[in-house]
């Protein structure tokens, strides 16, 4: 399958590095975004990292064998960050969210750690399809925050699971069936935290891909964009 795919990546207003990478192999049906932190240059090192990891097992032939790969990927860069971080005597964790997406003909399959996100736009209504792994994710489950106060909550930067953070570790996954006329978003929480999914509606629609990428980003600069900003948009034909 051809798809048509653009992405974009941006230091933003307040930051002095770009901590976020990106992943584009459209050949292979292959995207990614990774949230790096840790202070210094280490967040750049560690998205970095985990972006090359899914490069490498992208490759593999047969789609249950590639997100099998990816998945054995990204458990391999969190043994290395750890053991990078522990090399340097680091006490800050040198860690990256990551949020992949596999595609084919028939089936998507999403993996992610962190609170980098996927979501789904499809006939005209937008579908978040991973759920974060932070703090406040787990206060609005357990019914102790409104979802509308995440977004600004002072801990809202707190993760519960990131690449690099812990050895008890997990990637999530979410599967399903592409339509014709689909278009997926990756995004680091530059861009989610600032623009809600009915704005992601509104910029994307009668737009073309690469349109609809430099209206999101301007929207997110337009907003003071605290954060580094990435993301991929992701066509189904
Ligand atoms: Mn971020």
């Amino acid at each position: 399958m051809e798809f048509n795919c653009s992405i974009r990546t941006d230091v933003g207003h307040k930051r002095k590095l770009n901590e976020d990478s990106l992943l584009s192999l459209p050949e292979h049906g292959v995207w990614a975004v990774a949230d790096g932190m840790g202070g210094h240059d280490s967040g750049e090192v560690a998205s970095a990292l985990v972006i090359e990891a899914v490069a490498n097992a992208a490759r593999t032939e047969g789609f249950d064998a590639r997100i099998a790969r990816v998945t054995g990927a990204l458990e391999a860069a969190n043994d290395s960050l750890i053991a990078i971080g522990r090399a340097q005597d680091q006490k800050r964790t040198m860690g990256s969210t990551v949020v992949a997406l596999l595609l084919e003909e028939g089936r998507y399959c999403c993996l992610w750690v962190g609170d980098s996100r996927a979501y789904l736009i499809r006939h005209a209504e937008v579908e978040q399809l991973t759920r974060d792994h932070s703090l406040v994710q787990d206060l609005v489950d357990a019914g102790m925050l409104a979802a509308e106060e995440a977004e600004n909550h002072p801990d809202a930067n707190v993760l519960t699971r990131a690449v690099g953070a812990s050895s008890r570790f997990r990637v999530d996954r979410v599967s399903g069936t592409p339509e014709p006329g689909d278009i997926f978003l990756l995004a680091s929480d530059g861009l989610t935290r600032l623009v809600s999914k009915d704005e992601i509606l509104a910029e994307l629609s009668g737009r073309s891909l690469e349109a609809a990428a430099d209206a999101l980003l301007q929207l997110t600069l337009g907003r003071g964009a605290p954060d580094n900003v990435s993301f991929a948009l992701v066509a189904v034909p």
